[in-house]
């Protein structure tokens, strides 16, 4: 990709009326002015409370692999202190050098202006998520996605006001064709034109959908940058499964393909580390970051300063290769999972369901043969059967519409269970034949 020649993009395009009124708080850059101070300096401004005032005085945790990472009184000071709203630098370092291995993105070396990729610390992805949207969408603008999709991303979504343009899609993700289809009816030029309703924004997930299970073969992904580079979109990639993909060499991500700086990546720590830490990052180009950034100022301030270091203690511990040795172990539980539930459906389920068997993820998304909807079938009879599913409808954009799918997931049930979980749903659906 490195041959082709960069767009230049205009981030002010995509950036709404909310988003460009943001400006850095005077107090944080008066903070970043002492971090650059010797320390003579002395500081009346900021309005930071003192560590010495607080409770607690140590910290240390023990990792399975049998290492430990003890906080002691200054390292404790630091972690219940307030910090830098893009994250912990020493953790955004970790996190870049990790993403140039991984995606080796094409915008490294160019200027901030130009969308050279930059990173920030989320609270999850969610909060990525949530930030780019309400950075990028104002009411009435129309967003390209595949559906179904992540509920979490139509509970954002639908209170903004925004059309959903949906792309067909199936087990390899994003039809490309599909999307060119539902883009024909505007011209690329249309994109130059700030009164033209064409959508600037396609979101996706590329690996182990949630709650398809697809993923975008790296065929479809060249197509899909192409036509996202023809029509000037901006292309998220919401991508918490990465980490869970069951064969190697895992799949190119936009990141890496991205030389015009168009792609916003959200990456999340909460299946490989811990979901309730709240770590994920999120990457892109810098003028589209910078203004997360300032929301986050405004919001959150920054994810906890505690969790931050804890996760980056870790990862200095464990080095780059450590870490992958770790997401190997972890691929390795889930890809039994999944085997566990292929086995178990195929026992029960056979000719009662239509599943496809994901390459990433947590989840089996089946459809119900015979029956048209199964919100009711999963919301009374199945919990009577004690077995527990979501009904495909939750991840549809029209939510009044009948589903007949339902999303399994093979995360934290044991093979037993799974295999006992999925002759409850079987006989659910023959009583309901
Ligand atoms: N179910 C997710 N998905 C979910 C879910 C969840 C409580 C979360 C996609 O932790 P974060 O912020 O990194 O993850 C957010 C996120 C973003 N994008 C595609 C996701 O699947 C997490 C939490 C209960 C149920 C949940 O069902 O699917």
């Amino acid at each position: 990709m490195s041959a082709i020649f960069k767009s230049v993009m205009n981030y002010s395009r995509f950036i709404n009326s909310v988003s460009a009124a943001r400006r850095t708080s005077p107090i944080r850059a008066l903070t970043e002015l002492l971090e650059r101070s010797p320390p003579t300096m002395i500081s009346l401004a900021g309005g930071l409370p003192n560590p010495d005032m607080f409770p607690f005085e140590s910290a240390s945790f023990t990792i399975k692999d049998g290492r430990s990472i003890t906080f002691g009184l200054e390292t404790m000071k630091r972690a219940l202190q307030y910090s830098s709203s893009s994250g912990i630098p020493e953790l955004v370092s970790w996190m870049k050098d990790l993403q140039t291995s991984i995606h080796n993105p094409p915008t490294l070396k160019c200027s901030p202006e130009q969308g050279q990729m930059d990173l920030c610390v989320t609270n999850g992805s969610q909060e990525g998520l949530s930030k780019v949207f309400e950075m990028l969408i104002s009411p009435g603008d129309s967003i390209l996605l595949d559906c179904p999709t992540y509920s979490g991303t139509l509970a954002l979504l639908r209170p903004m006001g925004c059309k959903f343009l949906t792309v067909s899609s199936d087990q390899y993700g994003i039809i490309p064709q599909s999307l060119s289809d539902v883009l024909s009816r505007w011209s690329p030029e249309d994109a130059k034109n700030p009164d033209s309703d064409i959508p600037k924004v396609l979101y996706t997930i590329p690996n182990g959908g949630n709650p398809t299970g697809a993923s975008i073969t790296p065929e479809r992904k060249v197509e899909i940058y192409q036509i996202a580079r023809k029509y000037d979109l901006l292309i998220i990639e919401d991508d918490p499964y990465f980490f869970l993909q069951f064969e190697k060499p895992w799949a190119p991500s936009f990141l890496s393909m991205d030389v015009d700086g168009r792609v916003l990546r959200m990456d999340s720590f909460s299946k490989i580390l811990s979901a309730g830490l709240r770590i994920g990052f999120l990457t892109g180009p810098k003028p589209l970051i910078s203004r997360v950034i300032l929301h986050i100022q405004a919001s959150t301030m920054h994810a906890s300063t505690f969790t931050q270091l804890m996760v980056f203690n870790l990862l200095q511990q464990w080095g780059q290769s450590g870490f992958l040795e770790h997401v190997d172990r972890v691929i390795d539980f889930y890809r039994k999972q999944k085997d566990a539930m292929q086995l178990s459906a195929e026992r029960w389920l056979k000719d009662l369901v239509d599943w496809n068997v994901p390459s990433a993820g947590m989840f089996y998304w089946m459809k119900l043969k015979g029956i048209s909807d199964s919100h009711q079938l999963i919301t009374e009879k199945a919990l009577q059967k004690e077995v527990l599913l979501v009904p495909g409808q939750a991840f549809m954009v029209d939510s009044s519409m009948p589903c007949p799918y339902v999303r399994a997931a093979f995360s934290l049930s044991t093979p037993e269970q799974i295999d006992q979980g999925l002759q409850r749903l079987a006989a659910l659906i023959k009583e309901s034949l």
